[in-house]
């Protein structure tokens, strides 16, 4: 059975005829304000290449050139296509000649995008339908998302509209990023894809390589993602886009994120939590978000929760976190534009009347940022009925409406009507390149949302100011005598990185709720965290103008910093080891991002998400089981070695050093892993240095080689000795480093004739085979460290399968054993937890005795020393509910005095 594809079809959901807005002249008479304007000039960064005149000039400009060309194209006698006709009989009158002709064109250009991306879903050949559709034209396989394509672009076409008239500087993120191939068109449209790709020419020849490469192998993905110029956020994994938008917002005063928000994704927890922004967000130093949630009512197979309810429903839910929203809604192209022009113009004049009040008066509160709630079809202007069966505004449009086209000929002739309905010889010229009258109505270059620099590499990219590490460093002597809380010198280091940068704000960290309990408490003496309710609640460096970002969700922290991150900034995420697992999986997304981007030549690198895992599986006893955990390092290790790092530095000294790194670095995932209590202190600034350049030493002062005066740490590289030990004892992490250096203590005051060599890893990634990770060491240096053959008894942070992995491919990798976190936790003592988890210094000198081979003096006695001590701690902590003092006052001193 056929359908003619039906323009003016109501879904059978409650979508209701008429805009909830009602339509206002939307050709403002005189040219607002650009927000950017209203930005004190020594804030603004004028970043707009190829304006040279000041942005509100260019504004009028643009508009007063816009309304020549509508002008001109009102006159031109052109034969007016089905929609146009619609679209120029349903006018409302409250829209000036001027206006109505503006949305004709404005509607061609949407047919335009909408034409395009049906002709990526569905077309190899016949790009612009030439000759009559037939199968050779179509795709073998139909792969992407046509349901939410029109809408986004509708909201594309008039943030476009927005940028010709006000100069904004405006980010486009697609929350619901499955609709690729609406963003694609629109970036194409626009012109930039082709600066960017220019292989993909405006012309046929390049039209045929667009839709050709959509889908399909050597081409470009389905979604949104690093290939489409002017994107920072994928949207493959749903409920990232306003978390993203809000960062992305911060700190960059002159932009606009407009954010478009699936009623499918609105249902995740991350974007739930999203909604909160206008609690963090200070309309005197950051830019605006925009949300415009997207209510076309369904989701792949089923209806939306927020798709059901009434305007009055979901306003209320927006408007409760502080929105100000107002609904466009309709299915009636023709009504829907001036609504819909009507909503984004009101929203620019709110957020600059927002902006210009802060800037003026002072920020007093939460501003009530104005929201879009766009109620259109899922799958508009698609096939209204396939089969019998009704698929626009129902989840049927959601992929591909049509599809057994290449067997069913009444599929391919619906298809052909479809295609055809967009009259595309009316927005293509004889070459395939669109017409000038409508490519006039996209902005010109960097505010071109697919060229706008803030979503490649930022709009101002600059290092972040570091001082030099010896501000901070601990004095260390005799190493591993003295103890101190690791994360607090990176705190000073914090904190001076907000002071270096108030003139150019660049930097920020984000925490659930820790920063104090981290010990990065220093960055209060300079900043607060930030917070625009205001109340007299006992709060302490709580403020609007505040720069540490706390808010107790791992997801909002992780996706803000990840928006910050992705337009040019810097920034620290600091959590709890166990709970990173809860943004785990946008982690996984971000290494995958970078992945992808660093293979794009045209994009340029951004700073590193660095991840501070301070609150860590071994000291978390006095919280339970539910506190202890160190699953990212598994979840990492799987990922793409191009991006993910991962350093355990044992000490103060060696976290300053990683830290300095990983700040300045880009295009990473960094994780730092290292715990906030008091632990011992081993090596100096400069001993650091060369430990975390090398990524792993020997230790010499705490093995017994060496006879002679030696270096406190020696690397593979340059100064390892030549001798071959019995034993070699490996730790990673700050707590097994203690227990590892307790162990070799006994080790050598009870078996003076074993000899011992402590390694110390701190770059986990040395360990695999160079071919397996690019720190890998070679396998020559790798047995500078560890020997070709010598048992290595290993003290690690982690589950030991983790670390198993990591040895595939070196020498016997089975005379590595492995002592880590085995799931074994409770509320209970520090040392409670390494003997639970069979850890402990006992553990590992008795696990070091099994390992080495023929007899030794002591050994026994060592022995059964460890057995006993194990029963005395047990018996002490039950009696005194805490450790042995001899365990708990545990320092480094010379085995043999
Ligand atoms: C976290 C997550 N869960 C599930 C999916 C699978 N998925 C892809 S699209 C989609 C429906 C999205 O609905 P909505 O956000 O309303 O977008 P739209 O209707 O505009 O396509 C789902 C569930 C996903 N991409 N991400």
């Amino acid at each position: 059975m056929r359908s003619a594809p039906s323009r003016r079809q109501r879904p059978p959901s409650s979508v209701p005829a008429e805009p909830s807005v009602p339509a206002e002249p939307s050709v403002p008479a005189e040219p607002y304000i650009p927000a950017a304007s209203l930005i004190p000039a020594g804030r603004r960064r004028s970043r707009c290449r190829g304006l040279t005149i000041p942005v509100n000039l260019c504004h009028a400009g643009t508009a007063a050139t816009i309304r020549h060309r509508l002008v001109a194209f009102s006159n031109h006698n052109r034969r007016p296509n089905s929609k146009q006709a619609a679209l120029n009989s349903s006018s409302t009158d409250s829209v000036s000649t001027s206006s109505s002709t503006e949305f004709a064109l404005m509607n061609r250009y949407w047919s335009a995008a909408n034409y395009l991306t049906v002709a990526q879903i569905y077309l190899q050949e016949n790009a612009l339908l030439r000759e009559p559709l037939c199968v050779e034209h179509i795709k073998p396989r139909l792969l992407g998302h046509w349901g939410t394509s029109p809408g986004q672009s509708l909201v594309y076409v008039h943030l476009n509209r927005l940028i010709g008239q006000t100069g904004a500087k405006v980010l486009f993120v697609s929350g619901p990023g499955h609709g690729g191939p609406a963003v694609v068109a629109n970036v194409y449209l626009e012109g930039t894809y082709s600066e960017i790709y220019p292989q993909i020419t405006e012309d046929d020849a390049g039209l045929r390589r667009l839709i050709r490469q959509f889908s399909t192998p050597g081409g470009i993905p389905s979604h949104v993602g690093p290939p489409t110029p002017g994107s920072i956020h994928e949207g493959g994994e749903l409920g990232y886009s306003l978390a993203h938008a809000t960062g992305a917002a911060m700190d960059n005063p002159e932009l606009i994120v407009a954010c478009v928000i699936g009623d499918g994704e609105a249902e995740t927890g991350p974007l739930a939590a999203s909604w909160k922004a206008p609690a963090f967000l200070n309309p005197a130093r950051d830019g605006a978000v925009l949300p415009i949630l997207h209510l076309n009512g369904n989701k792949i197979s089923g209806p939306t929760v927020l798709g059901r309810q009434s305007d009055a429903q979901v306003s209320a839910l927006l408007a409760a976190h502080g929105w100000d929203p107002v609904v466009v809604s309709g299915d009636d192209p023709a009504k829907v534009h001036p609504a819909m022009a009507a909503a984004v113009d009101q929203a620019h004049r709110r957020i600059v009347e927002i902006q210009q009040d802060a800037l003026e008066n002072g920020v007093k509160g939460p501003a009530r940022w104005p929201a879009i709630i766009l109620r259109t079809p899922k799958g508009w202007t698609g096939p209204a009925v396939v089969d019998g069966v009704q698929m626009e505004g129902t989840f049927r449009s959601h992929q591909v409406p049509l599809s057994g086209v290449r067997e069913n000929p009444d599929h391919l002739r619906q298809l052909e009507d479809w295609l055809r309905s967009y009259q595309p010889e009316t927005l293509f010229d004889e070459s395939g390149r669109l017409l000038p009258e409508l490519a006039a109505l996209a902005p010109a270059g960097d505010l071109r949302m697919g060229a706008t620099p803030f979503a490649n590499g930022g709009a101002d990219p600059q290092t972040l100011p570091l001082r030099a590490l010896e501000n901070y460093e601990l004095t260390v002597g005799v190493p591993g005598s003295t103890k101190h809380e690791t994360t607090r010198p990176l705190g000073e280091m914090l904190r001076d990185i907000y002071t270096d940068s108030q003139a150019d704000p660049r930097f920020r960290l984000f925490c659930p709720d820790e920063t104090n309990s981290n010990r990065l408490g220093a960055v209060f003496e300079v900043t607060d965290r930030c917070l625009l309710e205001q109340a007299d609640d006992g709060g302490e460096h709580v403020s609007a103008d505040g720069q540490v970002m706390e808010v107790l969700s791992e997801h909002l922290c992780q996706g803000w910093l990840e928006g910050y991150l992705l337009t040019g900034r810097h920034g620290l995420f600091a959590t709890y080891e166990a709970f990173a697992m809860v943004s785990a999986s946008m982690t996984i997304q971000h290494v995958k991002w970078l992945q992808h981007a660093r293979e794009l030549e045209w994009r340029k690198p951004v700073p590193s998400l660095n991840i501070l895992l301070t609150s860590t599986c071994w000291r978390n006893d006095h919280n339970g089981f539910s506190h202890q955990g160190p699953g990212l390092i598994d979840t990492v290790l799987s990922l793409s070695g191009s991006v993910v790092r991962v350093y355990l530095p044992p000490d103060s000294n060696t976290l300053l050093a990683a830290a300095e790194h990983v700040l300045h670095s880009r295009n990473y995932v960094n994780l730092l892993v290292v715990d906030k209590q008091a632990h011992p202190q081993y090596l100096t600034l400069e001993q650091a240095r060369r430990h975390a350049a090398a990524g792993a030493s020997i230790w010499n002062w705490a093995g017994n080689e060496l006879q002679e005066p030696h270096p406190v740490v020696s690397t593979a590289a340059e100064d390892a000795p030549e001798t071959r030990p019995d034993i070699v004892l490996a730790c990673i992490g700050d707590v097994p480093t203690e227990e590892i250096l307790a162990a070799s203590w006994l080790l050598q005051r009870y078996v003076p004739e074993l000899t011992v060599r402590v390694v110390n890893v701190m770059d986990l990634l040395v360990l695999p085979p160079r071919d397996a990770h690019p720190h890998g060491l070679s396998d020559a240096e790798f047995e500078k460290l560890f020997t070709a053959d010598v048992d290595v008894v290993v003290g690690w942070h982690g589950y030991a399968r983790a670390f198993h992995q990591l040895l595939h491919g070196r020498s016997i990798p089975e005379r590595f054993h492995v002592r880590g976190y085995s799931e074994q936790g409770t509320t209970t003592t520090p040392f409670d937890m390494v003997v639970l988890n069979k850890m402990s210094r006992y553990h590992l000198a008795m696990e070091a005795l099994r390992r080495v081979h023929g007899h030794f003096d002591g050994a026994q006695t060592l022995v059964e020393h460890c057995q006993r001590m194990l029963t005395r701690h047990e018996e002490y902590i039950h009696e005194h509910l805490e450790d042995l003092p001899e365990i708990r006052d545990w320092v480094w001193t010379p085995p043999r005095p």
